[in-house]
């Protein structure tokens, strides 16, 4: 969530709340002594040659990529590109990675990542995968944790802003995405006053526990509000799905006025088990929807893009008892559910207090027929029936709240700029702590899942004055890492964050760290274009297209010289990584290339594709520092004039040539 100054000036407006404005808090840097414990540099040094105990993954906000930290030192380990195209890593860049990107718009070099979520086998994260959404155009990463890579991305059709999402069921059938923007569904060319007749909002259910086959189970049809976020239930409340929404006012226009008018917005909490019950009973109706599927191929190391044609839509009302809305306080913005499943806490971002909501109440007021009213096929169950309690005086702004699997949650307060920390049961707050400045997400290790590792909370914050040196205008994104062992939570660390921090994940590093593959199987790979030696490699010409087949190993490229190209052409570069080692990576860049370098794992065929514009020499060079004699790895290219009767030429070594007659060497897994 991003929110401008303006919202938040209003936002404090309208919750009348008299407590420190926004724009006050920055102004008064604190010491560092007054704010961390005398021993707060040693809980997070983690000394050279140790490793961290966590990963953690944070969104990479509007770089629309996943950040690796290690906790609690908050060193960044990796950058694991998602949604927007990566120069450093060629993702995006280099033909077997483009297909990763298409969407039924084309391709889509970028989108704004806000919520990564690991996938749970009874209820517990378990480190297979992390999944995160695309925002902007609604989609769903699958990232493997073994080579820390995306490996499948699919579209959301009939959504806009898929805020609400990807948020796992506790055994990963499901992981979900939510419209945040209602619209015409199937879109459509419709005045926007017509909002209140016209737009609409879905909720997509989507396959997750097959990698490569995740597919829209189905979606469902709702009335155009904002959706804003959402959990699943565990424990007593596994087969729920809770998702907030907001502008239940139907507005269109100027929402930060028009969309506040309401005392209380929604929980949609659906039956998901229901709901499927309906959709295998054939109450849903086809939608033509077009969507693109993306999977990286583990052997080929390319990815496919298929178009999708069609999902199934179920409307509440053709299927009773999937879906009910329980008011919340106001403008909701996260929905959290405790560890044990009973409580569903909302984060009111305009509300004076923090809402719980009862499961146990909840199947009470259904059973009951406790409706204040119905909105399209949706029963409202009454605030007072389902409501567990709420925590008074929290704070201003409450958004997020996670647990420590004590009895504790904890939650984050943007406007005051603080985590609150209260006891589930009794509502009361028994911590504050501030945070600088402007709390959004806060994450603790399994913090949404049955079973919390607790021990560090980390608080994502949106605006960082003052925490670092001044670099310009525009300041880098801050994280805080607290200590919540003890009664007290403690500051610990500051670190810096890549893109706009939303939500973020982490679990203990001995669950992933011995599962990290080391080097792709050579023999394994089935890259159209892979060289796997010397004598393998090659130039071939099929009318305008030139294809170059070459291999990288430390410390040359082979061939390394290469004629017979004309302006005009279109040339592929596919390099071959035939390095067997860990981390024995090899770049190519040509001069003049309008595209990012490539960057090869060992084992790993990358394609680089270049259109040369005037006859010359070019050379190419290695770009990752991969021996002693890595400044020695380079080579050209010689490009004439189109129709020139320069004969196609890649040279190989004496040693490949005499290898090209010997019989082949057996390839090993
Ligand atoms: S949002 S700061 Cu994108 Cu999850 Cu709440
Ligand atoms: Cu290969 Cu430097």
């Amino acid at each position: 969530m991003k929110i401008s100054r303006q919202t938040i000036a209003g936002a404090v407006a309208i919750a009348a709340a008299g407590a420190l404005l926004f724009a006050c808090q920055t102004t008064q840097p604190k010491t560092q002594s007054s704010l961390v414990g005398g021993d707060a540099a040693q809980r997070v040094y983690v000394a050279p040659g140790s490793y961290d105990e966590f990963y953690a993954f944070l969104s990479g906000g509007f770089s629309g990529q996943i950040a690796v930290y290690g906790l609690p030192s908050g060193r960044l380990i990796k950058v694991i590109p998602v949604f927007s195209q990566n120069p450093e890593s060629a993702w995006g860049y280099a033909e077997e990675t483009k297909p990763m990107l298409m969407t039924s718009y084309g391709f889509i070099p970028w989108d704004d990542s806000h919520h990564p979520e690991l996938s749970m086998t009874d209820g517990v994260p378990d480190g297979r995968w992390i999944f995160i959404n695309g925002n902007n155009t609604p989609r769903i990463a699958r990232i493997d944790l073994t080579t820390m890579t995306t490996t499948e991305i699919i579209q959301l059709p009939n959504s806009a802003g898929g805020h609400a999402s990807p948020f796992t069921t506790p055994d990963s059938k499901y992981v979900v995405s939510a419209t945040r923007f209602s619209v015409p569904i199937p879109n459509a060319d419709v005045p926007i006053a017509s909002y209140k007749d016209n737009f609409r909002g879905t909720l997509s259910f989507v396959t997750a526990d097959q990698p490569g086959k995740m597919d829209i189970a189905f979606q469902i049809l709702m009335p155009g509000f904002d959706y804003d976020l959402g959990h699943a239930g565990k424990g007593p409340s596994d087969g729920w799905f809770f998702f907030t929404s907001y502008n239940s006012e139907q507005a269109n226009t100027k929402l930060e006025v028009n969309a506040s008018q309401n005392d209380k917005d929604f929980i949609a909490a659906v039956n998901y088990k229901q709901a499927e019950q309906c959709v295998a009973a054939g109450k849903t109706r086809t939608f033509p929807s077009r969507y693109a599927h993306n999977v990286m191929d583990e052997n080929t190391h390319t990815a496919t893009s298929t178009m999708m044609t069609s999902v199934k839509m179920l409307d509440p009302r053709d299927c009773p008892g999937a879906v009910y809305y329980l008011p919340t306080p106001k403008s909701p913005h996260g929905v959290d559910v405790d560890p044990t499943g009973e409580y569903i806490v909302a984060g009111g971002k305009l509300a004076t207090v923090i809402p719980v909501h009862s499961f146990t109440k909840m199947q009470k007021a259904i059973a009951d027929k406790a409706f204040e009213k119905e909105i399209a096929g949706i029963p409202v169950l009454t605030y007072e029936a389902v409501m567990a309690g709420e925590v008074q005086k929290p704070g201003l702004g409450p958004l997020h709240t996670e647990f420590d699997g004590k009895g504790y949650a904890y939650t984050s307060m943007f406007i005051s700029s603080e985590v609150v920390k209260w006891k589930l049961g009794t509502w009361e707050v028994v911590d504050r702590a501030p945070t600088y400045y402007s709390i959004g997400h806060l994450m603790i290790p399994g913090g949404d899942s049955k079973k919390p590792w607790g021990k560090y909370l980390v608080a994502m914050n949106k605006i960082t004055k003052d925490r670092y040196l001044p670099t310009g205008p525009e300041l880098f994104q801050s994280a805080q890492l607290y200590d919540i062992s003890g009664d007290k939570m403690k500051l610990l660390l500051d670190f810096p964050t890549i893109g706009e921090p939303h939500y973020a994940q982490a679990l203990p590093a001995s669950m992933i760290k011995d599962k990290q593959v080391k080097f792709y199987s050579l023999a394994g790979n089935t890259n159209k274009w892979v060289t796997r030696s010397e004598a393998e490699g090659g130039i071939t010409r099929s009318g305008k297209r030139v294809d170059i087949k070459m291999i990288a190993i430390r410390s040359h490229f082979a061939p390394d010289n290469i004629e017979g190209v004309q302006v005009g052409d279109t040339v592929y570069f596919h390099v071959t990584n035939i390095e067997q080692d860990w981390d024995i990576m090899h770049g190519f860049a040509v001069l003049g290339a309008e595209n990012s370098e490539l960057i090869l794992a060992p084992g790993e065929t990358r394609t680089m594709r270049w259109m040369p514009a005037a006859p010359g020499v070019y050379p190419f060079y290695c770009t990752d520092f991969c021996s002693a004699l890595h400044q020695e790895m380079q080579g050209y290219v010689r490009v004439s004039p189109a129709g020139s009767n320069v004969a196609l030429m890649a040279n190989i070594s004496k040693k490949a040539e005499s290898q090209m007659s010997a019989p082949k060497a057996p390839t090993k897994k």
